[in-house]
C-alpha cells in the first residue's frame, strides 16, 4: 500500500494545485492528500507531512507525525507556532533557491555599487553629473548569515570581484571570504561593510539585531540590503540613520507586516527601495524534488533529514 503524505497548506486553490502537480510525479510511490481530505484512518498513519503556511490544528491532528517538510526556506512562523510539539521541522534547502537568492544579492549589490538610486534622482531633476566608480575590489560587502543562502551569495560576490566578509553564529570557512562569528565578529563586519546584506533567520537572538547601536557601526554612506525577514531590522532606527545622512540607502524585500501597509512611511522614503518579497521565489519543480528526496530517504532508511534546532529557532 502507498504511504499517505498530506500536503498541509493554506494557499490559494491555484497555488495548491500547482504544488500537487509538482509533488505528485516526484513521489510516485506515495499518495498525496490535502489535509481536509484525510480520512480518520489515514490520519492515524501519517509520519511525515509537507507544509506551506499550515493550519496548526491540521498538524496537531496527526498523532504519529514525526517530521514536517517545509516548502519554504524560512521556517520562523512554523517553528514558533509549533513550539513544544514533538515533531521535527525540516526547512527547504534547495540549491536552486540559493542560486536565485545569490542572483538577487548580486543584482541589488550592483544597483548600489553602480549608484543607481542617485542616478534615478538626478534624472528626475535633469541633472547630468558623473560620479566616481570604485572597483568592486574597493567595495566591501558584509553578509550577515552564512547558511544555505548566505554562502552561495558570498561566493557569487567574490566571483564578481567584490571584497566580501561574513558573519555567522558558529565559525564558517568560505574561500575568498573573511569570516567572523560571535558578538565581536558582528562589530567587525559592520565596521568594514559599505554594503551590508542580511540573510539571517529571524530568531529571538536576531530580532532587531540591526538596531540603532549596530547600524551606527556601519561606515558613513553605507547601505543595507535586507532579503531575510523584516523584524531583524529596527525600522525606526533605520529611518533615523537614513534621515541624518549616516546611511545612504536601504533595499528592503521583507517587512514586519506583509504586504507592506499603505500608510507605511517606507513606501515614499527617497532612500528606500521597497520590493514585495521577491528576492528568491521558491521554484516548485526543484523544491518538489528536494522534498521528495528527503521523504524517500526517510521511507527507506527511517532517517529524518537535518532538522531545525527548536532552541536556536533555525
Ligand atoms: P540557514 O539556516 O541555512 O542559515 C542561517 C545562517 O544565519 C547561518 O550561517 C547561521 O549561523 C546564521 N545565524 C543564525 N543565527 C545567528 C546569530 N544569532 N548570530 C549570527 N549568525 C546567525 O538559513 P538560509 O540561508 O536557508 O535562510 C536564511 C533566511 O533567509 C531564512 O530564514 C528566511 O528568513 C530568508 N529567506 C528569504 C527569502 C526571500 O525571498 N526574501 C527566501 C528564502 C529565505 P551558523 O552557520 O553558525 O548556523
Ligand atoms: C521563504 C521565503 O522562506 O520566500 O521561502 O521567504
Amino acid at each position: 500500500m502507498k504511504t499517505v503524505i498530506p500536503l498541509i497548506a493554506q494557499l490559494s486553490e491555484a497555488e495548491t494545485a500547482a504544488w500537487l502537480a509538482a509533488l505528485k510525479p516526484a513521489l510516485p510511490d506515495c499518495t498525496l492528500v490535502l489535509a481536509a481530505d484525510l480520512t480518520v484512518a489515514q490520519r492515524a498513519t501519517v509520519e511525515v507531512a509537507i507544509a506551506a503556511n499550515p493550519d496548526l490544528a491540521d498538524l496537531l491532528a496527526l498523532p504519529r507525525l514525526q517530521w514536517v517538510q517545509s516548502l519554504w526556506a524560512g521556517v520562523e512562523r512554523l517553528v514558533a507556532e509549533t513550539a513544544g510539539a514533538e515533531f521535527a521541522v525540516v526547512k527547504m534547502s534547495d540549491p536552486q533557491l540559493a542560486a536565485t537568492m545569490a542572483e538577487a544579492v548580486l543584482a541589488w549589490t550592483l544597483y548600489l555599487h553602480r549608484d543607481m538610486p542617485r542616478y534615478q534622482t538626478q534624472q528626475r531633476a535633469q541633472i547630468w553629473r558623473q560620479h566616481f566608480l570604485p572597483l568592486p575590489s574597493q567595495r566591501t560587502i558584509g553578509l550577515l548569515g552564512l547558511g544555505d543562502l548566505g554562502t552561495q551569495a558570498a561566493e557569487k560576490l567574490v566571483q564578481q570581484g567584490f571584497t566580501v566578509c561574513g558573519w555567522s553564529r558558529t565559525p564558517r570557512m568560505i574561500a575568498g571570504v573573511e569570516t567572523f562569528s560571535g558578538e565581536a565578529g558582528l562589530n567587525e563586519v559592520l565596521q568594514q561593510s559599505q554594503i551590508v546584506v542580511c540573510l539571517l533567520p529571524l530568531t529571538k537572538t536576531t530580532h532587531h539585531r540591526l538596531n540603532h547601536q549596530t547600524l551606527a557601526l556601519l561606515p558613513p554612506g553605507a547601505s543595507l540590503i535586507n532579503l531575510a525577514r523584516g523584524a531583524i531590522v529596527d525600522t525606526d532606527a533605520l529611518i533615523k540613520h537614513l534621515d541624518c545622512g549616516h546611511l545612504s540607502h536601504a533595499v528592503l524585500d521583507v517587512f514586519d507586516t506583509e504586504p507592506l501597509p499603505p500608510h507605511s512611511p517606507l513606501w515614499h522614503h527617497p532612500q528606500i527601495t521597497v520590493l514585495p518579497h521577491i528576492a528568491a521565489p521558491t521554484n516548485k519543480q526543484t523544491a518538489a524534488l528536494v522534498a521528495a528526496d528527503n521523504i524517500n530517504q526517510f521511507l527507506s532508511s527511517g532517517e529524518i533529514p537535518p532538522r531545525v534546532d527548536r532552541n536556536l529557532g533555525y
